[in-house]
């Protein structure tokens, strides 16, 4: 939001003031007040005349002017009904110079997983990219993809959703009917990847993507999409949604919540394991990893820095960088 609109915002969001005062408050002219007024009138926000002066009685529900007013973190937030992908919208900013945008789309009519997968964006959804530029080298990066898994968490844990991060990237939610996600024995008795996995379903994911010059990231963009107030129907068949699981949520609160996270974790980046392993569902479990080279099957012993898997195999200890995960049953006996 443009600086002196927003120094608008915050000056008749505690009462009213008069159109003079606000002129010399802000050093404008009384004209350029009202025009500021007019400007947020029309983006959403209810601003009264009263004889004390402008105040403030009403805020969007939804979009960039909405999420910026309130926001604990210096984003810009710029907001489209519709986008092929945020990501692809983030990374047009990135090599126009931008930095510190969250871009935002209710809906996404091109949204992309890892590996150019499909990720299905219906409207309602929070499909979000956050651009940044950190002072980091490239092989740090996975760091960010941990800081908004946990954000992410924490943002859809505040709405009551009990969630937990699958490495390295997914949010996940149990369902009901085994919240203790330790197996139901009854439930796919021969196959054990799908038994388990079906008891857990992905509320959201992240991709993120970079450009690196030699030993500093230039920019990255974090992706999350996020299924918010979507229905489970319109998203694949082992994933969920926060309207599942305990109906519509405000999302203006929920991206403001995340985004201020995300800020508070990369500005603290010894933060990010421990809340990473707090929120962990694959700590603990037997897990299947396929990387481009192999498959590896053993047990997610610890999460290092900057995001690598350490497993306990057959063969001893394997760490891995990159892959898709997939949590699988506890062996039972017999097997
Ligand atoms: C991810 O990939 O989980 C990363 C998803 C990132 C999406 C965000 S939305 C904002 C930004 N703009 C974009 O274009 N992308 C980012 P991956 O781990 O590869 O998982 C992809 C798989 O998840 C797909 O192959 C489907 O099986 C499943 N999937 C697709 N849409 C989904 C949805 N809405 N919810 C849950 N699972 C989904």
């Amino acid at each position: 939001m443009q600086e002196t609109r927003r120094a608008v915002l915050d000056a008749i969001a505690d009462g009213p003031v008069s159109g003079p005062d606000l002129a010399a408050r802000l050093e404008i002219s009384r004209a350029a007040v009202w025009k500021h007024v007019e400007a947020l009138r029309a983006v959403g926000f209810g601003v009264a005349s009263t004889d004390a002066g402008y105040a403030l009685d009403g805020v969007p529900d939804y979009g960039g002017p909405a999420v910026e007013f309130g926001l604990d973190a210096p984003f810009e937030v710029e907001f489209h009904p519709s986008l092929p992908s945020t990501n692809a919208r983030a990374r047009d900013l990135a090599a126009a110079g931008g930095t510190d945008v969250a871009v935002l789309a209710d809906e996404q009519t091109g949204g992309r997983g890892r590996l150019d997968r499909e990720w299905a964006s219906p409207a309602g959804g929070v499909w979000l990219s956050v651009l940044c530029r950190p002072d980091l080298p490239p092989a740090r990066a996975p760091i960010y993809t941990l800081a908004a898994a946990v954000a992410t968490t924490r943002a859809v844990r505040a709405e009551g959703v009990d969630a937990g991060i699958k490495w390295p990237n997914d949010v996940l939610v149990r369902d009901q009917w085994n919240g203790n996600g330790s197996g139901n024995e009854n439930e796919n008795e021969n196959n054990e990847n799908k038994g388990s996995e079906a008891r857990e379903r992905k509320l959201a994911g992240i991709l993120t993507e970079m450009q690196g010059e030699a030993d500093r990231i230039a920019w990255i963009v974090v992706g999350i999409g996020l299924n918010a107030n979507v229905d489970s129907d319109d998203v694949p068949l082992r994933a969920t949604s926060m309207r599942e699981a305990v109906g519509d949520v405000d999302r203006r609160g929920l991206v403001q919540r995340l985004l201020g996270e995300f800020d508070a974790l990369r500005t603290d980046p010894d933060s990010i394991l421990p809340a990473w392993r707090e929120f962990a569902f694959t700590l603990g479990r037997r897990v299947r990893v396929e990387t481009a080279r192999e498959t590896i099957v053993g047990e997610a012993m610890d999460v290092r820095f900057p995001g690598t898997l350490v497993l306990e195999t057959s063969e001893g200890r394997v760490s891995v960088s990159v892959g898709d995960c997939e949590h699988l049953r506890p062996a039972t006996n017999g097997r």
